[in-house]
């Protein structure tokens, strides 16, 4: 169950923005679905190849790589006796994106997946010929290792945001953000350029009396940390000139941020309206079906189903039904929890879902099939050719 937590937090920030103006709230559940076809359109830049220990070197062959969002690593063991790991219980050299999971080559079983981090075998290695692979929904630096080989044995990943809209930090040198205020929609992501050294971007109400966030979602800064309290990040942390940082908004509301070292005239708002990027009518006056049958989003993007009718399910769960597909690697969706795959909404809930792996998701309304049935094809996001790095 790859990033089912952070996934399912997300759901929870999203049922709770849209609460506002629905009359129900579809509550969603998923997991990694790694049994069925991957769509092949655009898999050549979404996957990496990396190989570990080539020709019995303790290295990894390239020793970094870059990927967009919703993206895939793959690593084949050309020697027998390593592993791939980020988990910090295991080692000081990882470091991950806040809100994403560590992964490992060990701990890819749902069981494995259920221990606690302490109580994984970390030595535990591949043998020469495997492969492992892994999907990562959340942008940012990741620095992994071979617990058995580190230091020399170690790598990164680096996982481009898709960006929704720009703000300039410091243009010129002022002591402002451009645009000051910004209106993004549901699911998008801003990004912070820096275009003069000393400066952040701040939500920590521990650091700044001016900043705010809507209920329900959580503080963030250009100098978030994984796994860090808000009272331990160095909250007088900047980032340099040319650097960048990126934040996804998936909770709607009005975000007021700081620069910590120059406020209160470094100031900023981003306001996230409870638009999604689609829509779908589920059963509109009744009928048996999704209008529209196929909607087209970029990785990052929200699709809202809206029910129109009562006695219908949207799901992509791969046990529950043979028309059902999703992408290699990523997430299925649907409308229910747990496995009880002819459970229904009522009339007038709204279900969101944002899609970060790229590929085709075949879904049903399981008690109205075959004739209920529609599909989202999720794009990888246009790559940008200037280097953006995320931190
Ligand atoms: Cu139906």
């Amino acid at each position: 169950m790859r990033n089912s937590n952070t996934r399912r937090l997300f759901l929870r920030s999203i049922a709770a923005a849209s609460a506002v103006g629905a009359a129900g709230v579809g509550i969603g559940s998923g997991q990694s679905d790694d049994g069925t076809d991957a769509d092949s359109e655009g898999a050549e830049s979404l996957v990496a190849t990396v190989a570990v220990a080539p020709e019995g070197d303790l290295a990894f062959e390239p020793d970094s790589v870059e990927i967009p969002l919703g993206g895939r690593v793959e690593w084949e063991f050309e020697d027998d006796g390593h592993n791939v790991s980020t988990y910090d219980v295991a080692s000081d050299a990882v470091s991950i994106p806040a809100g994403a999971e560590p992964f490992a080559s060990y701990a890819e079983d749902d069981e494995d997946e259920d221990l606690e981090p302490d109580d994984l075998d970390h030595d535990a290695v591949i043998e020469e010929g495997e492969t492992f692979a892994h999907t990562f929904t959340v942008a940012g630096e990741y620095a992994y290792v071979c617990t058995r080989h580190e230091p020399e044995m170690a790598g990164t990943v680096t996982v481009h945001p898709c960006v929704d809209e720009t703000v300039a930090v410091a243009p010129d040198g002022d002591l402002t953000f451009d645009p000051e205020t910004l209106e993004v929609g549901l699911g998008d992501t801003v990004e912070w350029e820096f275009e003069d050294d000393g400066h952040n971007v701040s939500t920590y109400d521990v650091a700044s009396d001016a900043v705010s966030i809507p209920d329900g979602a959580e503080p963030f800064a250009s100098y978030n940390e994984y796994d860090v309290d808000p009272e331990d990040l160095d909250h007088d942390a900047v980032l340099e000139e040319g650097e960048t940082f990126a934040q996804t908004f998936t909770v709607a509301g009005e975000y007021e941020y700081v620069c910590t070292r120059h406020e209160p005239e470094m100031a900023g708002t981003v306001e996230v309206s409870d638009e999604p990027d689609a829509e779908v009518i589920a059963g509109p006056d009744g009928a048996w079906r999704f209008e529209p049958e196929t909607v087209r989003v970029t990785a990052g993007d929200v699709v809202r189903w809206e029910f129109d009718s009562a006695g219908h399910n949207a799901t992509s769960h791969p046990g529950a039904a043979d028309e059902t597909s999703n992408p290699e690697g990523a997430d299925w969706f649907a409308t229910y929890e747990g496995d009880d795959h002819f459970s229904v909404v009522e009339e007038g809930t709204t279900f969101d879902h944002r899609f970060v792996v790229p590929g085709t998701y075949e879904y049903v309304c399981t008690p109205h099939l075959p004739t209920m049935a529609g599909e989202v094809v999720v794009e990888p996001c246009p790559t940008d050719d200037e280097d953006s790095d995320s931190t």
